[in-house]
């Protein structure tokens, strides 16, 4: 990727609790991009000064979860194209110039790393996980049918968007449901949401902040919301 386009790209870092893999996370970020912002989630360990020392720079979320750490996010940086990633090793930062792509091309809005033409270590390996990938894969169908589109993942939270486009949406998520929130209220606004293959690489510390048995509910229930909604008549830009 040439320095100009680097130069419109930054990239955000969502981080709690993740001192053992976070520090590589920043470091093969700044290599793809103009700005490394991680966004923490008051972490106990040392997750803030291992990202400030890669050279990050650090803001505290709203302390509600994911969603409202990506939201608090879109107002901190400039640059026209924003690239999500988690700290937790799973998300190659070598994969940010191929989600950054389309965006920057002006092909799509919303670029989302499918797991499903990339691979992924993560999916399917215990009951939790399968009975994510099910419901991966049901929320897929759901939005595919209602969008007429053909998204393989809409889940994932390693991907690429406009920033003005994604302020404007409106999202309002605060836990991990931002993910499908998102690509939803980019379709409804008419704007494009593509996939490119990106590997997903197990978390390799830690646990997952995911409750799913708590919090499937809440995914089922938001997009059986926005299906149902009608198209609002959003003009393009
Ligand atoms: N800033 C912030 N980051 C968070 C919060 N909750 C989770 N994260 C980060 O968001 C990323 C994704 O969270 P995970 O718990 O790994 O969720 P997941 O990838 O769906 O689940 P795993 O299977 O455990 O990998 C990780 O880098 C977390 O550290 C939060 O409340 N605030
Ligand atoms: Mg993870």
């Amino acid at each position: 990727m040439d320095s100009a386009a680097k130069r419109d790209i930054a990239t955000v870092i969502l981080a709690r609790n993740e001192a053992p893999t976070v520090g590589a996370a920043v470091t093969g970020a700044m290599a793809h991009c103009a700005r490394v912002v991680v966004m923490d989630g008051h972490s106990t360990d040392t997750t803030v000064e291992i990202s400030r020392r890669a050279g990050a720079e650090v803001h505290s979320d709203p302390g509600t979860g994911k969603g409202a750490a990506i939201r608090a996010s879109l107002d901190l940086v400039t640059e026209p194209v924003v690239v999500f990633m988690d700290a937790d090793g799973s998300h190659d930062p070598d994969d940010i110039p191929r989600l950054a792509d389309p965006v920057l091309r002006g092909n799509a809005d919303l670029c989302v790393g499918s797991r499903f033409t990339g691979g992924s270590e993560e999916l399917s390996m215990t009951f939790g996980q399968l009975i994510r990938t099910i419901g991966n894969i049901a929320m897929n169908v759901a939005i595919n049918e209602r969008w007429n589109v053909q998204l393989t993942d809409t889940l994932n939270g390693f991907r690429a968007g406009r920033r003005d486009a994604l302020l404007a949406v409106g999202l309002r998520a605060d836990i991990h449901t931002i993910e499908q929130e998102m690509v939803m209220k980019m379709l409804l606004a008419r704007h494009r949401v593509v996939n490119v293959p990106t590997h997903e690489y197990p978390r390799r510390f830690g646990d997952s902040h995911i409750k799913i048995w708590r919090q499937w509910p809440r995914f089922v229930g938001n997009v059986a919301a926005h299906v149902v909604r009608r198209t609002r008549p959003v003009k393009r830009d």
